[in-house]
């Protein structure tokens, strides 16, 4: 048994999560924190809300709210989304928490008496109409690169580059439109993150097995002109984590807070603090700091492509920066984009299926399925309506659903609602198929644990198909009418299939797997060691009750009607 920290990147606060918002950092956590669980071993699983930034007070704007309060409503509706999804997070926290706040201080404290961060006097934009600073989303105007007339002060949403709010041509105020806007002197803090190139280069070469979408991002923003630049960590805003070295005010910061960015990664460390506070847990140091138990702690992130480097460069420049016995990420797992019928997935634009509408739609299970059976891994790719209801109609009913509906079904028809007796052993279908079982199973577990999630779909998907191939050639209907016996023998093997099959399926499908669990009366069994003896646990005699329906088949009137109803965007 090992002890496993699991983060997911956390969601910004402005908004439901669209499905590829889900399918690129919380979905695959929770399918991994699920499985190492099953697996015996102990997991901390974390995640929480990104509150601060100029997306979260336009939101709040927009929502006409204080954004305080938007944001605490928020962040209950996304906690509630999550858990009907099955997202097993052992604590879901808030960026804008009290420990955050009290640790983001501390570790710039730290890094500024590690002379890393440094006071800067620059020129900023500032708007007398709005009487204030217009930072990042503030301020839009033409992309000096790519001529987009519509960039936001830090980042361009056409071509990717980030920017300065400066380097804007013909920029106004998103507040009020002004264009009557001046440079204005002000003070605010840089971290030198250059000043850790080679420390983070000898790190990421140490570590081996990465994903190449990690290592490849973070090499070409370590060497690339653009990359490692000094970056401003502090912010002209009301709502964030108020500028202070520790619990001291930092003179000349008195008006501004820290850049979303800085405290967002930091709350991965202050949630565990939150998981503690909450009564869930006792000791949060011996997940995060290595002189307090955590050396042995392997620590995975999930993330898109698009945060990686963040992840690979200023958080660790801020953990290894402080000069203290943090914990360092052990494996980055990151993934690329999920699209939508042919274009984006876009929340500001309302593009795409949002996870409240798609649990009006279907129970979560189907989602899981199919957006981890098709994770972007190692490309982009595309939900459509057609792929869904083909993957959802061949897999879960035709494969899974079909094989527990038909061995539970004749069962209960020719022998009752219990295994039946019989003294017949396992011959030589059963061994042969047992090994069959016991390969798949191996394979699937590896694929697990490399966290390769399309390809250990593909071998849970291969365990069901066995249930079907094995029921189409024991025939237990026909040996029924001359050795009864023998088709009792066949029905407690295929009992013993589903059961296993619960357990195995979990980290895809929860709800699935408790309802397997339910009607065998199993609740809990221990992950499958080897297959004989799993195959053996169900006796004669064990009740059981017949899953009724377990996945309805999507029809071409409802995708036909979905696919309308989620053409345009949402109102
Ligand atoms: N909130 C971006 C995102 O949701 C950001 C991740 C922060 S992880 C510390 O994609
Ligand atoms: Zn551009």
């Amino acid at each position: 048994m090992a002890r496993h920290l699991i983060t997911s990147a956390i969601p910004y606060i402005n908004g439901i999560k669209h499905l590829g918002n889900l399918v690129g950092s919380m979905l695959p956590a929770d399918l991994y924190a699920r499985y190492l669980r099953g697996r015996g071993h102990e997991v901390l699983f974390l995640c929480a809300t990104d509150e601060h930034g100029t997306p979260a007070e336009l939101a709040a704007a927009k929502a006409g709210k204080p954004v305080a309060e938007y944001c605490a409503e928020m962040w209950a509706v996304q906690k509630d989304l999550g858990d009907r999804f099955g997202l097993s997070f052992d604590h879901f926290g808030r960026s804008s928490s009290p420990q955050n706040h009290a640790l983001t201080q501390h570790f710039a404290g730290r890094l500024y008496d590690a002379g890393l961060i440094r006071e800067v006097t620059e020129h900023q934009m500032y708007s007398p109409a709005d009487n204030r600073f217009l930072p990042d989303r503030y301020i839009e105007g033409t992309c000096p690169n790519c001529g987009f007339e519509e960039a936001r002060g830090d980042q361009c949403d056409n071509c990717g580059k980030l920017l300065d709010p400066t380097d804007l041509i013909d920029p106004h105020s998103t507040i009020s439109g002004s264009t009557d806007l001046e440079l204005r002197e002000t003070k605010h803090l840089s971290l030198r993150q250059s000043a850790m190139r080679e420390r983070l280069d000898a790190w990421i070469d140490s570590q081996t097995g990465w994903p190449v979408l990690t290592t490849s991002i973070a090499k070409k923003w370590l060497h690339d002109g653009d990359g490692l630049q000094d970056r401003g960590i502090t912010r002209d805003l009301d709502w964030g984590v108020p500028v202070k070295r520790g619990g001291e005010d930092w003179p000349g910061m008195e008006d501004k807070v820290f850049y979303v960015w800085f405290d967002a990664p930091i709350e991965y460390i202050a949630c565990a603090r939150e998981w503690v506070d909450a009564g869930k847990g006792d000791d949060w140091e011996r997940w995060w700091r290595t002189d307090k138990g955590a050396g042995d702690v392997r620590y995975t992130q999930f993330m898109g492509k698009d945060n990686v480097p963040f992840h690979t460069l200023s958080f660790p420049v801020t953990i290894m920066g402080s000069g203290e016995p943090w914990k360092l990420v052990d494996y980055i797992k990151s993934f690329n984009y999920l699209n939508y019928d042919g274009g984006q997935f876009s929340t500001s634009r309302g593009r795409g299926v949002f996870m409240d509408q798609a649990l009006e739609i279907l129970p979560a299970d189907y989602w899981r399925w199919w957006l981890l059976a098709h994770v972007p891994e190692s490309s982009d790719s595309e939900f459509t309506w057609e792929l869904f209801q083909s993957t959802v109609n061949k897999d879960l009913a035709d494969v899974l659903g079909n094989f527990v509906s038909r061995v539970t079904k004749f069962c209960r028809s020719k022998f009752g609602e219990a295994v039946p007796d019989s003294h017949d052993r396992y011959g030589n279908l059963e061994t042969a198929y047992l090994l069959q079982v016991q390969t798949r199973l191996r394979a699937y577990e590896a694929h697990m644990d490399a966290i390769e999630i399309r390809k250990a779909a593909g071998e849970l998907r291969a365990l069901w198909v066995l249930g079907n191939e094995y029921l189409q050639e024991a025939a237990p209907w026909a040996s029924f009418k001359e050795a009864p016996e023998t088709a009792a023998m066949q029905v407690r093997f295929a009992l013993n299939l589903v059961r296993l099959y619960a357990i195995v399926s979990a980290p895809f499908l929860p709800e699935t797997s408790a309802t397997l669990h339910s009607a065998l009366g199993t609740a809990g069994g221990a992950w499958p060691e080897d297959a004989e003896s799993a195959l053996s646990a169900l006796t004669s005699g064990h009740p059981f009750t017949v899953p009724e329906n377990l996945f309805a088949k999507i029809g071409d009137e409802d995708r036909e009607g979905w696919e309308q109803r989620f053409a345009g965007t949402r109102g």
